[in-house]
């Protein structure tokens, strides 16, 4: 730890005291817990957290691995967790939901209430025929019926897949076919930084596309009073439909296996893979995360800004607060709409506690406060934060510290939670009461998960040497399969190569020689291996982005004949997009800057500069772009969902 010694953050005194993991020593007493006897960890927790309406008698079943069952003969609804159990403990008059639209409107739910609409759309779902088993598809923009729509799903024992709302008719088309859904639920359209967008017309022409005739019903909710066109016998206002329903419905009582969820994501190879998960496994580490991670407590407010067309929406927003009894914030909005004060302005006015967002938004958000004054953090009142989280990428340590120092004040740890869609909940993240906080390292293990770092022949690596990062045990809430393509979850997760034993992350990561402490190289595939040396492209960006001209960068590899991999950089400015000699002097700048802050190994042989990268919606760098950029490929790829595809362009090179 020596030379990291003077970067650690040690959470605070107060913070500690009443924290659900309360220093180091509880920490790795849990570590212990689950070591010594994993299962027993695991079941103790779903007994106190999860309402049983059958209690479990099994706890992990091996044995037609990687196919793992948990708390397989116990049965249980996810929606009465959520809701119910709020209701019967009290919780009714608490505000679940705190909305606030794209215009800034706010509107308040109350458990009572959010149960209320949760009974009145499962009974409009079943009064359509959607039975236990089906599944339903969901492509709403962020809001209160968004999340009903979900609950809704889970109380009847429907299977839902929510499609991201900026996915284009194909995505949805292809997603609506491979689920097999009998029922959509979208709504008119969006709002998104003042403009009002489509969705039922992009719904329509996805079911017009063919292959989905398996869809009978499409409710709509009501959001922009934008023309749509119903199609008889088939379309129905959400509404019209819920105001003849009972607001009370019984929850359909399902096993523990029963798949809540089916969310599509991207693999390295191939169409988008149907991730299916568990009702008992996935919610308890839902919860378990929301305590141990979050802190969650009776008084504190949880604002997660993912989309629930993500995982974190489902695990931060649909699910781990309601089952908290939590309440949280959700905004339909962008982060820079009016303007990019918008998220301080928030939580200013609602008073969050806890704040979780991504580091894509920070870097934007820091670039956005550089160029006005009048948007940086400093002019609002932010003192009602305790809790910072980021997640869906490695943070680089600048914008780290920015968010450490601007955003909560050097008083808030930030949990930096690395995990997937795959693995449902938190995997590697700091406890904010105990863990000491290295930027730009998402620190140990949570409490019961055995991750560790392999070399390509599945043997653990030492502390302090690069690998692959593994999953070595089951865990409760991780992936049951792709669903429709058993095969592609054993080759994708349990390769052959580790002999089917370990789970494969897709990530590389580095263990801290000293302190254990896991950095996240990037996927495996954007680790490069120039002249012999093992680099995180993260590392550079990460150099990159600690220069004061650079806003961001995203660093990939292209094959060259000398070295084996080349770097390039493709990089935004806090200033305006260079061009003619004075790109010339800034690209020698920053290549001179990175031989300096890593070495000369780590130059980027060309730099490329654009007013932004190209980005999915959710703000991930598609990196795959950027490699055929650097090869001076033609883009042939779908870019449909790219949230600024004439950024293109300007990165040729
Ligand atoms: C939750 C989510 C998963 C991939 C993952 C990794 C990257 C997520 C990270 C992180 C470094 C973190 N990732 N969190 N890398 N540090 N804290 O984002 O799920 O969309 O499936 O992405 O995102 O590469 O493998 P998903």
């Amino acid at each position: 730890m020596s030379e990291n010694a003077q970067k650690l953050y040690y959470p605070p005194e107060a913070l500690v005291k009443n924290a659900a993991v309360p220093g180091m020593e509880a920490y790795q007493a849990l570590v212990k817990q689950a070591e010594e006897d994993y299962e027993g960890y695991w079941a103790n927790h779903a007994r106190k957290l999860l309402d049983w309406h059958k209690p479990f008698s099994t706890v992990l079943d091996e044995s037609d691995a990687p196919f793992f069952k948990w708390f397989a003969d116990g049965e249980l609804n996810v929606s009465y967790n959520c809701l119910d159990r709020q209701v019967n403990n009290g919780l009714g008059d608490k505000v679940a939901i705190i909305f606030e639209g794209d215009d800034g409107k706010v509107s308040k739910v109350t458990y009572k209430e959010l149960l209320g609409k949760v009974c009145k759309m499962a009974n409009a779902l079943k009064s359509v025929g959607v039975k236990c088993g089906d599944r339903v598809v969901i492509y709403l923009p962020m809001s209160v019926e968004g999340i009903v729509a979900m609950q809704a799903c889970a109380r009847i024992g429907a299977t839902h897949s929510v499609v991201f709302g900026g996915f284009s008719a194909q995505s949805l088309r292809d997603r609506l076919e491979s689920s097999g859904a009998v029922a959509l639920i979208t709504s008119d359209g969006q709002f998104r930084g003042g403009k009002a967008l489509p969705l039922k017309p992009i719904a329509d022409e996805a079911l017009s596309m063919g292959g989905c005739e398996a869809v009978k019903n499409v409710l709509v909710v009501k959001r922009t009073g934008g023309e749509v066109t119903m199609v008889a016998g088939r379309d129905q206002w959400v509404e019209e439909v819920m105001a003849q329903q009972p607001d009370t419905c019984e929850p359909e009582w399902v096993g523990a296996e029963h798949p809540l969820f089916l969310l599509y994501t991207s693999g390295s190879t191939g169409k988008p893979k149907g991730v299916q998960h568990s009702s008992g496994g996935y919610l308890l580490q839902a919860v378990l995360s929301m305590q141990y991670t979050f802190d969650i407590k009776p008084d504190d407010v949880f604002w997660c800004t993912a989309d629930i067309g993500w995982v974190t929406g489902h695990t931060y927003i649909a699910y781990g607060p309601l089952a908290s009894g939590a309440t949280q914030v959700v905004f339909e909005g962008v982060p820079t709409y009016p303007d990019a004060g918008r998220f301080w302005q928030m939580i200013q006015n609602h008073k969050v506690s806890i704040f979780y967002t991504a580091p894509t938004a920070i870097r934007s958000l820091i670039k956005a406060a550089d160029a006005n004054e009048k948007v940086h953090p400093k002019n609002y009142d932010l003192s009602s934060l305790r809790i910072m989280g980021s997640v869906g990428e490695p943070i680089n340590p600048a914008a780290w510290e920015w968010y450490h120092e601007n955003v909560g004040g050097g008083r808030c740890p930030i949990v930096d939670t690395f995990w997937q869609t795959e693995t449902g909940a938190h995997m590697i993240t700091p406890m904010p009461g105990a863990t000491p906080l290295l930027p730009g390292s998402c620190t140990l293990p949570f409490p019961g998960i055995q991750a560790t770092v392999v070399d390509e022949t599945g043997t653990e690596v030492p502390w302090g040497q690069g690998g692959i990062l593994v999953v070595k045990r089951p865990w409760p809430s991780m992936i049951r399969t792709v669903w429709g393509d058993p095969e592609r979850f054993k080759s994708s997760y349990y390769p052959a190569d580790f002999q089917g034993k370990l789970y494969l992350a897709g990530d590389g990561a580095i263990r801290d020689a000293e302190t254990g402490y896991f950095t996240i190289t990037g996927r495996i595939d954007d680790v490069l291996n120039v002249s012999g040396h093992r680099m995180g492209t993260m590392e550079i960006e990460s150099a990159l982005v600690a220069h004061e001209k650079v806003a961001e960068a995203a660093v990939v590899g292209r094959p060259d004949d000398t070295t084996g991999e080349a770097i390039v950089a493709f990089v935004v400015l806090k200033g305006p997009r260079p061009t003619g000699d004075e790109a010339v002097a800034t690209i020698k700048e920053l290549a001179a800057w990175v031989g300096k802050e890593i070495g000369p190994i780590a130059k980027p042989k060309d730099i490329r500069f654009g007013e932004n990268l190209p980005k999915t919606r959710s703000g991930k760098i598609m990196r795959r772009l950027l490699r055929q950029l650097a090869k001076g490929e033609e883009i042939t790829q779908d870019t449909s969902t790219l949230e600024n595809p004439a950024i293109l362009d300007q990165l040729k090179g």
